[in-house]
């Protein structure tokens, strides 16, 4: 069954995104991991949270896996937690901006996500990759996928694993001191815990 890899495009006037890269080095490799659905989301709330709707309903995939930049962040952080809200100053690429909005009135107020965070923070810990896990994917355009991705799995009743990843920006090259991470080590990570949630997926499979 597929894994579906999702990342997001820049936004708030920022040239590239970290998570688009990583989705883009995984779709040149299809050969190589030919499970894997990789797709780039709009940075946009209802754009966004409908695709990722469509591409679940669509691939029916064991596993999601949604990644997306914290720009502030310096490890891989594994989310535990998406909350059913709506909250930021910035505005998304189609200009929205939402102010302490429920995501779904009809739905609870939060979702674990069913990665195994543990082991996924194991696998990385061994690689020497910075990691931790955060219990707050912010309540932007992130946590508006990873919660819609959730709700929808749940209200299918379907075993689909979900969770959502957040990476740090690209570290440049000749800066030491800007935060971030290199791009090999942000798909290092994506390995890892692929390496992870693929052992899941043939669990769900039998
Ligand atoms: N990061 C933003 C939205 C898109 C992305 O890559 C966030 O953390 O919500």
């Amino acid at each position: 069954m597929p894994i579906l890899l999702t990342g997001f495009n820049p936004f708030a006037g920022a040239e590239i995104n970290s998570s688009q890269l990583v989705v883009e080095h995984f779709a040149r490799r299809h050969s190589l991991y030919p499970r894997l659905i990789p797709v780039v989301l709009p940075t946009e709330y209802e754009a966004a949270g409908r695709s990722i709707c469509a591409l679940i309903r669509e691939y029916q995939p064991s596993v999601v896996l949604a990644l997306g930049v914290a720009q502030n962040r310096t490890s891989i952080s594994l989310e535990r937690v998406a909350l059913n809200l709506d909250d930021s100053n910035i505005p998304d690429n189609a200009g929205v901006i939402a102010r302490g909005r429920l995501i779904d009135p009809d739905a609870p107020l939060a979702y674990w996500s069913t990665l195994p965070l543990e082991k996924m923070l194991e696998a990385l810990g061994r690689n020497n990759i910075p990691a931790v896990i955060s219990n707050h994917a912010g309540a932007f355009v992130c946590n508006h996928v990873f919660f819609t991705a959730r709700h929808e799995i749940a209200s299918l009743g379907w075993p689909t694993y979900c969770g959502f990843i957040h990476v740090p920006a690209l570290a440049e090259v000749g800066k030491p001191d800007l935060i971030g991470l290199p791009l090999r080590t942000l798909i290092a990570a994506v390995e890892c815990c692929l390496e992870v949630v693929e052992v899941l997926g043939q669990n769900v499979e039998e």
